[in-house]
């Protein structure tokens, strides 16, 4: 079966399509300057990110893993968000309860761009949040924005390119932050790494939606679909009745394992430039000046 990869045809569905699900993957921040996860973008320093993104990297060499995230958290605090965060804002503030985003994005540029809390859930967690390593203990931090997080983390100008590829430093784990309430254990990032169950509420909340009734439409932005369960809504769309809309860079012959069908979209290119253009009906324009947008 083949998509169509045709604009108008999609802006008359979306005309008449109330319910929208989307997926939101790294690609939608490509053009804010953030790295993807998978392919070209996919490593820090000579480290694949997938692997930094686990529980045995973290446990094996914390500091490690914690200059992977402070270097992440840096670059995420000096990105912007793009036309595509500021347009898929737009549609939350225009559909409220009918739209539901479930990104699987950590970098703060969603609710930067103003994404209504209501009409976004994000699968794996943020880069802002910090809780404590300890099981018992039970702290955690949202929306901590301190750059660096503790003196040991600073970013340092050569961190990102070392010219032999290998870390200049190392942070020893008693120097990484601690935590400020059982006062033992050190803080880790507050994301969701492989093998770990998503942040509560997250998936109840996106089942309870798509429960709901049909499903008009499912965007598939900027994300590899790789990873579960984030990508197993794709199929749980299509079982309530939707037509998929792909936008990627790099087509994928098959979205989320549940195939095309002739009534679905796949557009391929940059998210920034594409979703501003096929939202346009239901949002206007999206004119974004400095660190806002209209
Ligand atoms: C552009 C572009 C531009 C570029 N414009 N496009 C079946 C069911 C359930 C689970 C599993 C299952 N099978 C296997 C699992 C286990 C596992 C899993 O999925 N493994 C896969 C490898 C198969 N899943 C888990 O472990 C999950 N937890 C879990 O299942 O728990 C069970 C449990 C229950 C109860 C108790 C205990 C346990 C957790 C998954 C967590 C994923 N975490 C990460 C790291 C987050 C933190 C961090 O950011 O550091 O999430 S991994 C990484 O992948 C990150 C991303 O969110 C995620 C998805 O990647 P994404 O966003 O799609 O990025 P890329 O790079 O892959 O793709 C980018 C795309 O953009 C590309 O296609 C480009 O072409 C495109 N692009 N520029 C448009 N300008």
């Amino acid at each position: 079966m083949a998509p169509s990869t045709s604009i108008p045809t999609f802006h008359a569905a979306l005309a008449t399509s109330p319910r929208i699900l989307c997926l939101l993957g790294a690609g939608l921040s490509a053009s804010s300057g953030l790295p993807t996860f998978r392919g070209k973008g996919g490593f820090w320093r000579n480290h694949d990110a997938t692997v930094l993104a686990t529980p045995e990297a973290f446990a094996a060499d914390p500091g490690l893993v914690w200059q992977f995230y402070a270097h992440r958290r840096h670059m995420a605090l000096n990105a912007r968000p793009n036309p595509a965060h500021y347009a898929l804002a737009k549609l939350g503030g225009k559909r409220g309860g009918d739209l539901m985003v479930l990104s699987q994005n950590v970098d703060g540029l969603s609710p930067r761009a103003g994404q209504p809390e209501s009409t976004i859930r994000y699968l794996h967690g943020s880069l802002f949040d910090v809780k404590c390593v300890g099981e018992n203990c039970g702290h955690s931090e949202k929306d901590n924005f301190k750059d660096p997080l503790c003196p040991a983390l600073e970013i340092l100008p050569n961190f990102s390119v070392p010219k032999d590829n290998e870390p200049r430093y190392t942070v020893k784990a008693e120097d990484l932050p601690r935590c400020p309430k059982c006062k033992t254990n050190i803080l880790r990032p507050g994301v969701t790494w492989f093998g770990e169950a998503l942040p509560e509420g997250m998936l109840e909340d996106a089942d309870k939606w798509i429960d709901k009734g049909k499903v008009d439409l499912m965007l598939l932005i900027g994300t590899s679909a790789a990873v579960w369960p984030a990508a197993g809504y794709i199929e749980m769309a299509r079982g309530a009745g939707a037509r998929i809309a792909v936008v990627n860079m790099v087509a994928p012959g098959d979205p989320g394992r549940v195939g095309f069908k002739d009534e679905d979209w796949v557009f391929e290119g940059d998210a920034a430039k594409l979703v501003p253009e096929m939202l346009r009906p239901a949002i206007g324009e999206v004119y974004v000046r400095g660190d806002s947008a209209q």
